[in-house]
């Protein structure tokens, strides 16, 4: 199968490409496309160079599937472009998510909602994805009321440009371009995205708005606090859950541990508890801490952490793309040759 990868030479583009790799994706041809300024640039997949294309290039070589990470912009004025050709965009910006004729998908939530006819899919944000991996099993079983979430996100999340702020702070170089308002070396910025009129960040309504549409279920209610601490393995989030009925900790950490895409790491005697320098790397997402909420009835307190870069971003969008392929949802390559 031909895939494009727009967005391949930044940093969930870089990632996308490993993931493909590690996943063992049937790719046939690799398309790399990225801004007109690193045309003809190489990346490498499997071990061999591909040359970087333009989008134009990329649509006339038909790929099956294009995924996207090149931002907003980019997904607004080329998504259309690709999907006029029969090919399937899945795209990780914040373009589409709530537009209500796309999809807004975490494969192990609702790909089963996906069809033959969703030319673009959205991928959602990370801090949203990892959250409702653990939601979903929890809803099914006892059916949430209510999720107050406080995260503590990784410098990746913003890219390329963020790292090299935090290590230049850390080295004392001034000559890299500061991209956060403040240090962020030392620190903890309570700022993600721009401020909203109702004092809320756009990373906070995100996390609200994009639950409740991938769950399929507004009676969620969700008010969220998203926060940049220096660290670059992954996003973790400190999650307080109402439920309308009663749980037993032990099932809660039963449904936890066989529920698909969770890794339960759950024993403090042992120091054992997810933490970003653990998960870096790693697809899968990771819960700990578990414990009543002993301020009120049918409430829990969690704590869950995954790489920004994996399921936050890149494999979300490989996985979509594998469920896409097993159940034949795709141009197959000869189709769109
Ligand atoms: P380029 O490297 O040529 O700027 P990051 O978020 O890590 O900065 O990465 C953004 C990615 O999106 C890069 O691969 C960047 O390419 C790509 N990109 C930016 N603008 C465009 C565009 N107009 N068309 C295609 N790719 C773009
Ligand atoms: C961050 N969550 O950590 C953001 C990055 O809507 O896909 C991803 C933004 C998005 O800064």
């Amino acid at each position: 199968m031909k895939i494009a990868v727009v967005g391949a030479t930044g940093l969930v583009g870089g990632e996308m490409l490993k993931v493909l790799e590690e996943r063992n994706f049937p790719v046939t041809e690799l398309i790399p496309v990225a801004s007109e300024r690193s045309v003809g640039k190489q990346v490498t997949f499997k071990g061999k160079q591909f040359t970087v294309v333009s989008f134009e290039d990329a649509i006339a070589a038909k790929p099956a599937i294009a995924i996207f990470s090149a931002g907003g912009g980019t997904s607004l004025a080329l998504a259309p472009k690709f999907a006029e050709a029969g090919i399937t965009v899945i795209d990780n910006s914040s373009a589409w998510r709530m537009d209500p004729t796309k999809k807004l998908v975490v494969p192990e939530v609702n790909a089963d909602t996906l069809t033959a006819e969703d030319k673009i899919i959205a991928n959602p944000n990370c801090s949203t994805i990892q959250m409702v991996v653990v939601l979903k099993p929890l809803h099914e079983q006892y059916k949430i009321k209510r999720v107050v979430v406080s995260t503590y996100q990784s410098v990746t999340g913003t890219g390329k440009a963020a790292v090299d702020q935090l290590y230049a702070e850390r080295t004392g170089d001034e000559s890299v371009a500061k991209v956060y308002p403040h240090p962020i070396d030392l620190n903890v910025l309570p700022h993600i995205d721009v401020f909203l009129d109702n004092g809320y960040t756009k990373e906070e309504m995100k996390m609200v708005k994009e639950t409740n549409k991938i769950m399929g279920d507004d009676s969620i209610r969700v008010t969220a606090t998203t926060v940049r601490i220096p660290t670059i393995g992954g996003h973790s989030e400190s999650v307080n859950i109402e439920f309308e009925n009663d749980f037993e900790l032990d099932e809660v950490r039963s449904l936890l541990s066989s529920a698909e895409g969770v890794v339960l790491q759950d024993d403090p005697q042992n120091k054992i508890y997810p933490m970003p320098l653990t998960a870096h790397g790693k697809d899968e997402v990771f819960v700990g801490r578990i414990r009543r909420d002993e301020s009120q009835p049918n409430t829990l307190n969690l704590w869950i952490v995954a790489d920004n870069l994996r399921k936050g971003a890149a494999t979300n969008a490989v996985q979509i793309a594998e469920y896409l392929v097993k159940h034949d949802l795709v141009n197959s390559a000869e189709a769109v040759a």
